[in-house]
């Protein structure tokens, strides 16, 4: 029987094989004609000489529309005129589903499209190896980002999606109708993440769907990204946090660039790997570098995106791409970070990259007095988390943790342009579809 092959595995030594993929182009020269037969790892030439080929088959093989889905049966031949090394002569071919005509975008033409277009035919825009090899890239982050968990005794975990209240402040939450009751799309899995510190699972880490009903056309928000989250039990502070953050920051980029190579090629890019330990800046600090560049932010002020940039031009001036930015204003900070008593201050970190914000992090408040104090100091009803706050009641461990946006790591990373490079169906103000 003919072995299937694709573009990656096919030989020489093979005799014959069938590839399947689709047509990328097709070129007649009269006496010849050539097909570029296209797979998700490259492409291979389908070489045509009229005379040698049953009639037949070449019309069928010089007839057919680009992007067809076809499936060539042939001769895998030496061939020094082709990246591979190798073409095929076919012998039987076989149309499994022909593509119509006008294309809704064209695959390898080098016309510019727009974003919308690009979306709203994305299995057509996948075909682009550029833009296949940003989500192989992110599958390999997801990859490497468990592995660096389980090396480091993480417990990977899955909560609700659909809960009775939010975590991260009213203005970012979706209801739902629960059959009659209203109910919120997860904007993070920080109270569930928080709860089991309480049942000895003491470290955890969740890569899931997070919502936020953010009303923000920008290149960096979305309404539904993936957030790659951890808690850990028995710190000391939150630079126990931080360091296990950056434990597993690192591990991932140096494995994108090591196992990412192949596809780091094709788009052209390379991966820096800051050096450990990331330069870690207050809150404060960067007030001050902030203020110094231009920009008259007022004691306890949000840095912004305009302040973050700032900080970040800075940074990059001395060579760090990543840093630490520590104890923010405790009212900046939502309710479950501990406060740093006596001062306005909270045990908070963000990890930007490049001048972008790609983490939040800190260290809980565990004592249940305060936990419940700073609730009700944030105009929350107690009453409406006591399935979070019961579990603070009976022995809970000091501990924090993180939430990373996955696609502003994979961005920032890359050097994308937009988040939704980094997402292949998008949800934002706009977009419901595909
Ligand atoms: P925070 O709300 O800062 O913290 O979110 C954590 C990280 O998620 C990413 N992110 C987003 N990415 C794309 N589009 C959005 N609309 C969006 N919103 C947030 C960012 C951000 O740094 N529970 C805490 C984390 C924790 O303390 O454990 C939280 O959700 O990269």
């Amino acid at each position: 029987m003919t072995p299937t092959r694709n573009t990656k595995t096919i030989r020489v030594e093979d005799g014959t094989a069938t590839v399947n993929g689709w047509v990328q182009d097709i070129r007649n020269l009269g006496g010849i004609s050539f097909l570029t037969l296209r797979d998700r790892y490259g492409t291979v030439q389908v070489t045509m000489p009229k005379k040698k080929i049953e009639p037949g088959l070449f019309d069928k093989l010089t007839t057919i529309s680009r992007e067809s889905a076809i499936s060539v049966t042939g001769e895998v031949k030496e061939s020094n005129q082709t990246a591979l090394g190798l073409e095929l002569i076919p012998t039987a071919a076989e149309i499994v589903s022909e593509a119509g005509v006008p294309l809704p975008m064209g695959v390898i033409d080098k016309v510019n499209v727009e974003m919308d277009t690009r979306l709203n035919h994305r299995f057509i825009d996948l075909r682009k190896p550029d833009v296949k090899a940003v989500f192989e890239l992110k599958s390999l982050m997801f990859e490497l980002i468990s592995e660096a968990c389980r090396k480091n005794g993480f417990t990977q975990i899955s909560t609700p999606k659909i809960n009775s209240s939010g975590a991260e402040g009213g203005a970012t939450l979706f209801t739902v109708d629960y059959f009659g009751k209203e109910a919120y799309l997860a904007q993070s899995p920080q109270l569930y993440k928080q709860i089991l510190m309480s049942s000895g699972l003491d470290r955890v880490f969740e890569i899931s769907p997070a919502f936020r009903a953010e009303n923000s056309h920008t290149t960096r928000h979305v309404t539904e990204f993936i957030s790659f989250d951890g808690e850990m039990s028995w710190i000391e502070s939150q630079d126990d946090v931080m360091s296990m953050v950056e434990i597993i920051i690192d591990y991932v980029l140096k494995g994108m660039k090591e196992r990412g190579a192949e596809q780091l090629e094709i788009l052209g890019k390379e991966i820096d790997v800051p050096a450990l330990p990331y330069p870690r800046l207050t809150y404060e600090e960067c007030l001050g570098i902030v203020r110094g560049k231009g920009l008259n932010l007022k004691d306890g002020e949000d840095l912004g995106t305009e302040g973050e940039k700032l900080v970040g031009d800075y940074m990059g001036e001395k060579g760090f791409d990543m840093y630490f930015i520590y104890e923010y204003p405790e009212e900046e900070k939502p309710f479950y970070i501990m406060e740093k008593d006596g001062t306005p201050y909270s045990y908070s970190f963000d990890l930007d990259y490049k001048g972008q914000e790609i983490s939040s992090g800190g260290q809980r408040e565990h004592r249940i007095d305060k936990l419940i104090s700073r609730i009700e100091k944030k105009g929350l009803n107690p009453e409406d988390l006591e399935f979070y706050l019961e579990a603070f009641r009976y022995g809970m461990p000091s501990h924090g943790g993180w939430g990373i946006g996955t696609e502003r790591l994979l961005v920032k990373m890359l050097d994308l342009p937009n988040i939704r490079e980094a997402i292949l169906f998008p949800r934002d103000v706009t977009r419901l579809s595909p």
